[in-house]
């Protein structure tokens, strides 16, 4: 993530990896305050073992996208909600990529960094029976939590 301040968002996406039971490692990298941890964390990732990556950042989010321009490893983008204009601005900087350098961008917030980490066990899933499997279990868990009638104070 771009900064402290995205953690709140982001945590929702390590805890639906850990729920998940796949392996993580979180990171601040700023694309503007730490453009040299950016280089060095997205020209390494491949080698250092990662396979996806979830990027969020918010404002002028270009984490995702300069994280993707040096990277072979599929990059998920997570528009962080601004103060300033509630996330809009992020959103638009992550999903208009130039072709050729695609982000896969989500929801802005929670709900986007709850879907990165989804999107990224499905991504893993492909050669990963058990962790399919696992993730079959979050569906069904999902679908069986849904109420047929709403509650009052639900
Ligand atoms: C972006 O600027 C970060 O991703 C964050 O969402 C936003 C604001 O950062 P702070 O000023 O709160 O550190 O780079």
């Amino acid at each position: 993530m771009g900064s402290q301040s995205d953690w709140a968002t982001m945590r929702h996406a390590v805890e639906t990896l850990a729920a998940l039971e796949i392996g993580y490692d979180v990171r601040i990298v700023s694309a503007h305050r730490t453009p040299d941890r950016l280089a060095a964390f997205a020209k390494g990732a491949e080698s250092e073992g990662f396979q996806v990556i979830i990027a969020g950042a918010g404002g002028a989010a270009h984490l995702p996208g300069m994280t993707a321009a040096m990277t072979p490893l599929p990059v998920l983008g997570v528009p962080v909600e601004s103060e300033a204009l509630k996330g809009l601005d992020s959103l638009l900087s992550i999903v208009q990529m130039p072709g050729g350098v695609p982000v896969g961008t989500l929801a802005i917030g929670k709900a986007g960094a709850i879907n990165a980490a989804l999107l990224a066990a499905a991504i893993l899933a492909l050669a990963d029976k058990a962790l399919a499997a696992r993730l079959a279990d979050y569906r069904a868990c999902q679908t069986d939590n849904v109420a047929a009638t709403p509650r009052d104070g639900a």
